[in-house]
């Protein structure tokens, strides 16, 4: 193992103070937040590891870029400028801004459903990207490697797509009934797990060759590339910007939440490769939903900070402190036992929540109980990605049983120190210590999509 996890390419220039809780307020918060850490108080949070989108800190670059921001209803300078980065960094025609992932998802996803009964096929679709696809009339189907199901052996892109499956899944269905294919990069829902480039290459060629259209869902496109930097062969002597184009040549469309891996704190993008007519669709539709396509519901502030936090977060020596941070309360949790996906991924650690507490089935949520008793222990906000945030069947209504029940512990880009994550670490190792006295949760309140944001659920007690 290496041991050799480097400094911050950073100091710190302002500071925000952040409030440890006592145990006994801490059970009342988690009771009045319905034993859900998504209504918790961000005051209540020592340490807030629930998602690393929008949570990171910005250069003084980005400040600075702030300030320039042209705020005009049409033809903002900013969005000429944000335009002029994405299409260097992408090799793309057409940009149109969105105010976050989700934004872009609802205007672009609808536009490559042309009839009933399509499907969508992903590496593994994000939660707002499956509630999308669905919202459009369509399905989504998961089509990940197993390696990923195995959360103790070693695979050095877990994220990969199963190609095998991916062609199979086309001939039963028809490649006339798939509305796209979209890789996830990094594939967050698998444990911010990297895809290589030869996947990539072997699913481009096969969309190809079925006349399938390929999307990139590349929320943290840079971390993933990185990782094919570290790990496949030949890329080693590759800047970060060249392995990233090769990415994107291997698609149609780019849909990004730039709140990940473009450093800003909002802001999303919709990246079209050539398609005229796409193109011209969603710029009408983006009208209605998110605003202008000179803005697409971003300020032109926001649009300022990411020009420059796009260019950031290609940065060498970024990415490798960034990952170093994740490896590091990896191997903590590893080297006291804590089952985890292994190797770590590029934005958290994901606690095997499935062997934690075995005892709690998968309805009885067994990683928000985890959740919850870490921040019991330690005033330490993770979130649950397992069968809680899957949700039931669009058509049967029955709870889905997730293939992995995941504790993340999200790790937000430039913002906590090693030390932070010495809390976190100590946190997880004493919950884990007292892992057989964890109990599950049942629902008080269920809405119905997206559950897991807004959901009320209360302890089963045992009888
Ligand atoms: N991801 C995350 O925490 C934020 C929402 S859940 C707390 O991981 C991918 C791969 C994502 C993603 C958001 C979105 C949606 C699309 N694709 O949140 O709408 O990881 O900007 O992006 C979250 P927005």
């Amino acid at each position: 193992m290496d041991n050799n996890y480097v400094a911050p390419p950073y100091r710190i220039k302002m500071v925000e103070p952040i409030r440890m809780t006592t145990r006994d307020e801490r059970e009342t918060l988690l009771k009045q937040a319905g034993y859900n850490p998504f209504s918790l108080r961000s005051e209540d949070v020592y340490i807030d590891l629930l998602t690393d989108s929008g949570t990171g800190a910005m250069s003084h670059f980005q400040w600075a870029a702030l300030m320039q921001g042209d705020e005009a209803y049409a033809g903002s300078r900013s969005f000429y400028k944000l335009e002029k980065v994405v299409k260097d960094i992408t090799g793309y025609a057409y940009v149109i801004p969105a105010h976050q992932g989700r934004g872009a998802e609802q205007v672009l996803l609808p536009r490559l459903v042309k009839h009933e009964h399509m499907i969508f096929i992903s590496n593994m679709h994000f939660d707002t990207t499956r509630a999308h696809v669905e919202i459009a009339g369509a399905r989504a189907v998961d089509c990940n490697i197993d390696a990923v199901l195995d959360t103790e052996t070693y695979h050095p892109f877990k994220g990969n797509f199963d190609a095998e499956r991916l062609v199979n899944i086309i001939k039963e269905r028809g490649a006339e009934n798939i509305a796209g294919i979209i890789m996830t990069i990094t594939n967050n829902s698998a444990g911010g797990q990297p895809v290589s480039m030869a996947n990539m290459r072997a699913v481009h060629a096969i969309a190809r060759k079925y006349g399938i259209p390929v999307l990139i869902d590349g929320a943290r496109y840079a971390e993933n590339a990185y990782f094919v930097k570290q790990r496949e062969d030949g890329y080693q002597h590759k800047t970060i910007r060249e392995i990233a184009r090769e990415a994107f040549d291997l698609a149609d469309i780019f849909l990004m939440s730039s709140k990940k891996d473009g450093l800003s704190n909002i802001g999303g993008l919709i990246v079209i490769r050539d398609d005229t007519h796409l193109y011209n669709e969603c710029r009408t539709h983006i009208v209605p939903m998110e605003g202008f396509p000179t803005y697409g519901g971003l300020a032109g502030r926001d649009m300022e900070v990411l020009a420059v936090g796009l260019q950031e977060a290609l940065e060498e020596d970024y990415l490798r402190h960034r990952l170093d941070q994740v490896r590091y309360l990896g191997d903590r949790l590893r080297d006291a036992g804590v089952p985890i996906q292994y190797p770590t991924g590029g934005h958290a650690v994901f606690v095997d929540c499935k062997k934690f507490v075995p005892h709690i089935p998968f309805d009885q949520f067994p990683a928000q109980a985890v959740v919850n008793q870490v921040y019991l222990e330690s005033g330490v906000r993770g979130v649950e990605i397992g069968s809680f945030l899957l949700g039931r069947d669009p058509d049967s209504h029955q709870n889905l049983e997730a293939p992995l029940e995941l504790m993340r512990l999200t790790i937000p880009r430039r913002t906590y120190t090693y030390r932070h994550l010495d809390v976190v670490a100590d946190a997880v190792i004493a919950t884990y210590q007292q892992r057989n006295d964890l109990i599950g949760l049942e629902f008080e309140y269920e809405p119905p999509v997206l559950r897991h944001f807004t959901a009320r659920l209360r302890p089963i007690k045992k009888v």
